[in-house]
């Protein structure tokens, strides 16, 4: 089956943050594909991603972006897929830069905006997967029995170390 939730990423150094996400994809059985799309440096790949996203079946686009963050927002306005925005960990402002430039869109054109960092990219593939499972009832079970085995994991009384 072709993919169906893009990945796509601002430079290589956000990949093994992204990574996160494609493991969540990948232990609910979603198919994805992983791209280096960055508004500032290929801003023509950008556009040729956003422009064909729907044609090619993808339901999610996964867009890690750090510092000026522009790659979620310039694809949410190309396309109608829905972008998941995930700011990364800067090392200037830790992020902070990153989350400001995601999640302050104007009017019209939303991105869901995750956490920063890990946790976030990880929502972004729960995310994602859940937009899928509106259509999907065999992957709304998966994710379903996902967060039924996150609950049963979590001991009711904490432990000495
Ligand atoms: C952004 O600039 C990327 O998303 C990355 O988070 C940040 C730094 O990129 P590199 O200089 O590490 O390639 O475009």
């Amino acid at each position: 089956m072709g993919a169906e939730v893009g990945i796509i990423m601002g430079s290589q150094s956000d990949w093994p943050v992204l990574k996160e996400a494609a493991a969540m994809l990948d232990a609910l059985e979603v198919p994805y594909e992983t791209r280096i799309v960055s508004a500032h440096r290929t801003p023509d790949r950008l556009w040729d991603y956003g422009r064909t996203a729907a044609e090619r079946g993808l339901k999610a686009i996964v867009a890690g972006a750090g510092g000026a963050a522009h790659l979620p927002g310039m694809m949410a306005s190309k396309t109608l897929v829905p972008v998941i925005g995930v700011p990364m960990q800067t090392r200037a402002l830790q992020g902070v830069d990153s989350l400001y430039s995601i999640v302050q869109m104007p009017r019209g054109f939303p991105v869901a905006t995750m956490a920063i960092g890990g946790p976030g990219a990880a929502n972004a593939g729960l995310m994602a997967a859940q937009i899928l499972a509106l259509s999907d009832p065999a992957l709304a079970q998966r994710l379903a029995a996902w967060r039924a085995a996150l609950s049963a994991s979590i001991p009711e009384e904490p432990e000495d170390d």
